[in-house]
């Protein structure tokens, strides 16, 4: 169901879309708060204002320390390897444990729940790539309305990362524990299983006016729908795409909230606390919880199951490696490009040194995709994992 906001909360939208610092974005807010209709159709979007205005309030802050030079340890960690991936979970689920079983990181373990304040980096190695794997504070209920005071940065950091590791700890209600940290990471607008259909929201002075991208399919509205349901915010300038099925409520749900889509994988830690018949059980019992998302069992004690976490990490990412080589030259480099799956060799290219592509004459291939061993391909080759690519240009050596 459409919020079904009065035009005053409609303007009090547009004015907060227009503010500029925080500290303005944050009085807007707070006027569109008071402007809501509190009932059942607008309980989505209560909980996102006071998410925002939560981000907001804690922008300010730093903002403050900054200027007055607060030092300390930084919640920003720069991406490394060919993904981030954040570990997530309760208190003493056994992130830290994993950590430092799976990479060089040395971080504090401990029986003390929130012992991890900041979040810890490491690297792992998969065949001839490596992940970074960053743990973060613990999760609990309420993280993503405030209740504790690194809830948003903790979600702030995965809603920036590439996937991430949901530890559960098998003696203490994985299920629950299952249940808590999806809704969390759901209400704050990360989703850990593919949105079947959701909008996205390009506004620029540069439209015209608002136009719809179908890519996917409208269903029970029509792009006209779309274009009224925004001039009533006052968005009359704007680029709305498609993907998959999508209704007018999920469209207006993308003018508040910035969903996104998170590949997951599940470990079900602690596994040596248990015998195998008891194991599958609870692991079955998590399965059906967690619907498409891999579950892997795992104990950081023993390091039952950790050479899994690599290599479903990199399935579930859907990344492929491209290998270059010259065309004088006997062997591809050793360090592939990292491409997302359904990349084509203009995509490579481009990832090479796409000053080539003026130069582009044809590409010889190997490996997975190549019909026949250094095949000819053009541009929109698709490309598969393991393919070593060879660029021919019109001018040599450039
Ligand atoms: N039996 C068992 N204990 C574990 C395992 N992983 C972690 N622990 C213990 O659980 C407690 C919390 O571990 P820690 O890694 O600090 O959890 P974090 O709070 O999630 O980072 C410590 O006492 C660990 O020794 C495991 O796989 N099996
Ligand atoms: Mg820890």
């Amino acid at each position: 169901m459409v919020t079904n906001l009065p035009a005053e909360a409609k303007a009090k939208w547009a004015k907060y879309s227009d503010a500029k610092t925080p500290e303005e974005k944050l009085r807007a807010l707070q006027e569109f708060l008071s402007a809501i209709p509190k009932h059942k159709g607008t309980e989505n979007l209560v909980y996102w204002v006071k998410r925002r205005m939560a981000e907001l309030r804690e922008e300010v802050e730093e903002r403050k320390s900054r200027k007055i030079g607060g030092g300390g340890p930084s919640f920003f960690i720069e991406k490394e390897g060919a993904a981030q991936a954040i570990i997530l979970g309760m208190p003493s689920s056994g992130k830290s444990s994993i950590l430092s079983m799976l990479t060089n990181a040395k971080p504090q373990i401990s029986d003390t729940p929130f012992t991890t304040k900041f979040p810890v980096p490491g690297m792992l190695r998969y065949e001839d790539i490596q992940f970074q794997l960053v743990e973060v504070p613990a999760i609990v209920k309420g993280i993503s309305e405030g209740a504790i005071w690194w809830g948003s940065r903790v979600l702030g950091i995965a809603r920036n990362a590439d996937a991430l590791i949901i530890v559960v700890d098998l003696s203490n209600n994985p299920t629950h524990q299952l249940d808590v940290i999806i809704n969390e990471l759901s209400k704050a607008g990360i989703y850990t299983v593919r949105p079947k259909g959701y909008a996205v929201i390009e506004r620029s002075k540069a439209y015209q006016r608002v136009s719809v991208v179908n890519l996917g399919k409208l269903v029970n509205c029509t792009a006209d729908d779309v274009r009224k349901l925004l001039e009533s915010y006052r968005i009359y300038n704007a680029l709305v795409k498609i993907y998959g099925e999508v209704t007018l409520e999920d469209v207006e749900r993308s003018l508040f909230e910035n969903v996104v889509y998170k590949p997951t994988i599940i470990l079900a830690n602690k596994a040596d606390l248990y015998d195998t018949a008891t194991l599958n059980t609870v692991l079955s019992e998590i399965k059906a919880k967690s619907t498409s998302i891999p579950v892997i069992a795992t104990s950081a004690k023993t390091g039952y199951g950790l050479s899994e976490v690599s290599v479903n990490l990199f399935r579930v990412l859907n990344l492929i490696r491209i290998y270059a080589k010259e065309p004088n030259n006997e062997s591809p480099s050793p360090r592939p490009l990292i491409l997302k799956d359904g990349a084509t060799l203009l995509d490579a290219i481009k990832h090479l040194r796409s000053e080539l592509l003026q130069y582009f004459k044809y590409a010889k291939i190997w490996g997975p995709s190549a019909k026949y061993p250094g095949e000819r391909v053009g541009l929109d080759h698709k490309l598969m994992d393991g393919d070593v690519i060879e660029v021919h240009t019109r001018i040599k050596a450039i």
